[in-house]
This record gives structure tokens, sequence and C-alpha cells, in this order.
């Protein structure tokens, strides 16, 4: 009886804690006979499970851990999307006492937390709002810029950012309004980071405000406009080194991971399948 009491302890702590950020070991769960929006349901169960979600200030302190340029110029200051220019001198740099924002009126003044799958279409309502593998540090004024446009690739920039980024009318069939272009270097990033946000709130996003970036299912979760730009970029920037160290780091903190990050090829084993 002892015995038993003892198993059946050990099994509900490795069941339902996940105290493990180690990849293989992270994953060792799931089902591995499914595929398609099957597998996206019980993708997102175990990412909400292992799920610990940590405070809104928390993020701060968490990114000089998880977001320091440590494969670029390697200087270790803050490696920001907006900002980052993977091919020579950035345009400026947040270091180890960089002012987070406060006011801001130029590029350069403060970086704040940008979320990628913008916070005004949940109301601001946690674990969305501190979900580390969607909030990033970024320039204040690039984010303000992107503001809640969905990302695209625009015909032509009405405003660039002084690393690159484009703000200007979308080129996809189905959607000619404004979006935001980041630089090719972070197309990747944020598709992964975008398709992340699909599967763990696959449950809460047909809640949200409408968007342009949705498609109202709990399935397919994007816009086909929307989801034919992620899979375009999730393909044609793959998986770098800084992306696997921030995964790493931030599970430490968040005690889930990106799957896509891990296993790029579940992309398309959930949207292409279909
Ligand atoms: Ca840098
Ligand atoms: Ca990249």
């Amino acid at each position: 009886m002892k015995k038993l009491h003892t198993t059946t302890l050990l099994l509900l702590i490795s069941g339902s804690v996940f105290a493990t950020c180690n990849q293989d070991a992270y994953y060792a769960g799931l089902p591995t006979n499914l595929n398609g929006y099957a597998f996206k349901s019980k993708l997102s169960s175990h990412l909400e499970r292992s799920h610990r979600s940590i405070s809104y200030g928390a993020l701060l302190k968490a990114y000089k851990k998880t977001d320091r340029d440590t494969s670029y110029d390697a200087d270790n200051s803050l490696l920001d999307m907006y900002s980052e220019n993977p091919a020579g001198r950035d345009p400026y740099v947040y270091g180890s006492s960089g002012r987070s924002c406060g006011q801001y009126k130029n590029e350069g003044d403060c970086y704040n937390r940008e979320h990628l799958f913008p916070q005004g279409l949940f109301n601001k309502k946690r674990p969305m709002k501190s979900d580390i593998f969607h909030v990033y540090p970024s320039d204040g004024k690039v984010n303000g810029m992107r503001g809640s446009y969905p990302f695209g690739e625009v015909v032509e920039a009405r405003w660039t950012s002084e690393n690159g980024s484009k703000l200007g009318n979308s080129k996809s069939p189905g959607y000619t309004r404004t979006v935001f272009e980041p630089i090719d270097e972070f197309k990747g990033d944020i598709a992964r980071a975008m398709l992340y946000f699909a599967v763990r709130y696959e449950s809460d996003i047909p809640r949200f405000k409408e968007t342009p970036m949705t498609d109202g299912s709990y399935e397919q979760t994007y816009s086909t406009w929307f989801l034919n730009v992620l899979l375009k970029w999730h393909k044609q920037d793959p998986v770098s080194e800084h992306e696997r160290k921030r995964n790493d780091a931030a599970c430490n903190y968040q005690k889930n991971r990106n799957p896509f990050i891990d296993h790029p090829e579940w992309v398309m084993a959930i949207w292409e399948v279909n």
C-alpha cells in the first residue's frame, strides 16, 4: 500500500509539473501518431499544463538572460529585432543600463515590451500579457509604429525604421491594408512566435477581439492570407542559434517551450496536412 502510494505520487509529480526544460524530455508525453489539428490540440494542452505564468515585471528581469546579443555582434546588449542590424553596426544599442520606457520620441530613446500578438486584442490579460514567447523587448518608437498592425509584406514602405523594418500596404492576396514587415533575419523568429501563440491559446483566440490576423476558428486559428505569410517566413528564415538559446533560457522562467524552434517540421505537420 505504501509502495503504491509512493509510485502514484511520483507519477503525479512527473506528469503534472514538467520539471524539466530538457528538450527531449519536455515532449516525451506527446502522441506520435497524430498530425494536423488533432496534434495541434494535444500540443496546446501540453504547452498550457507546463506553462508557469510569470509577472509582467519579471519579463524585464528575464530579458537580461533571454534577450542578450550573444550571436550577432555578441556585445551582450539587448537583442531587439526592431533595431538589430545583423550585417553591421547596430543603429543604437541598449546596454546593461539601457532604459526601459517611459516616454520616447525617437528611435534609441528607450525600449519596452512588444506584444507580437497585440495585447489590446485580449484586453491585456495574463497569461498572454506576460508570455515571454511572444513578448519581446523592442525599441519604444518602432513598437509604437507597429501598433496593432498585422505582420506582412509591404508593397512600398511609407515608413522605415533605422534597421529597415517597414510599414506599408500589404501585398498579400486577400489583404491590402497596413502591415508591418520586419527585416529578413527576424521573419522566421516572428513567424514561429506567432505560431506558438496560435497553439498555446487555441481555445482562447476565437473569443478575443476581431483582427484580420485570425479566422475565428479553433483549428486553423489564423486567416489564410496571414497564415501563408507566416509559413513562408518560417521556411525562408530557419531556426537560428539565437532562437535556440532564447528558447532554453525562457523555459527556465516559464517552464514551457516554443515547440516550433525545437521541431520546425511540426509547423508543416499541423498546417499543411489539412
Ligand atoms: Ca546587436
Ligand atoms: Ca532568424
